[in-house]
């Protein structure tokens, strides 16, 4: 059986999709309409009761969950320089950079884009995503000023870290300033497009570096 990935375009399902194009995974991707609302149609949930994407049809099961989906990925794949083997320092280091995208990070993106979830007063949404834009806008410029070699990760080759960080990158593409214009990061989002894997993720999608 050959894997289905479930995606939603330039959401933060493109990190399972640059994963799978990364190790060569051979798979269907599964576009799911999240402007018109199809995650939360019941064949959607049939899916993925959480009514969001990613989803990743295995053949042992679906899985949901960004981090749990590209860490099972990687494990089973075993060679590649992506993820660090368990038990190892450079693992560690690569899991909290990706815990801090996920857990800190995220949560912001959620106070920009689903501001409704936080409050049934207009004004209290109008505040929730300001507040929001404004500290994901501080993270990131300060990630630019500090980002001095070629990756995010600070690792010599690309890690795990580098290509989640790229996703949150394209969700920030939606603050004023974007994201994706910051120098530092503008230049670390070129390097990472020269991947081959990368782009043929991107190109799956129907978006570019920069949309
Ligand atoms: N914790 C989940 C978050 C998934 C998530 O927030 N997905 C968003 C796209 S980035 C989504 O499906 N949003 C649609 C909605 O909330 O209606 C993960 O990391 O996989």
């Amino acid at each position: 059986m050959t894997m289905k990935l479930y995606y939603g375009t330039g959401s933060c399902s493109l990190l399972v999709h640059m994963v799978l194009e990364e190790i060569g995974a051979t798979f269907e991707s599964v576009k799911v309409d999240l402007a018109a609302g199809e995650q939360r149609g019941e064949a959607y949930r049939a899916i993925n009761a959480k009514g969001k994407v990613p989803a990743l049809v295995t053949p042992e099961g679906t899985l949901t969950e960004c981090v749990a989906i590209v860490e099972w990925l990687l494990d089973r794949h075993g060679d590649n320089a992506l993820l660090p083997k368990p038990g190892t320092w450079a693992r560690a280091k690569t899991m909290e950079q990706v815990a801090t995208l996920a857990t800190e990070v995220h949560p912001l993106f959620n106070r920009f884009f689903h501001e409704g979830d936080f409050s049934d007063e207009k004004p209290v949404q109008a505040a929730v995503k300001s507040h929001g834009a404004r500290k994901i806008s501080a993270w990131f410029a300060q990630q630019d000023a500090s980002l001095a070699g070629d990756w995010w990760s600070g690792a010599r080759e690309p890690v795990l870290s580098d290509l989640y960080f790229r996703r949150d990158r394209a969700l920030g593409r939606w603050l004023d300033p974007p994201a994706t214009r910051l120098p530092n990061i503008e230049a670390f989002l070129n390097r990472l497009a020269t991947r081959p894997a990368v782009s043929r993720a991107l190109a799956r999608e129907g978006i570019t570096l920069f949309s």
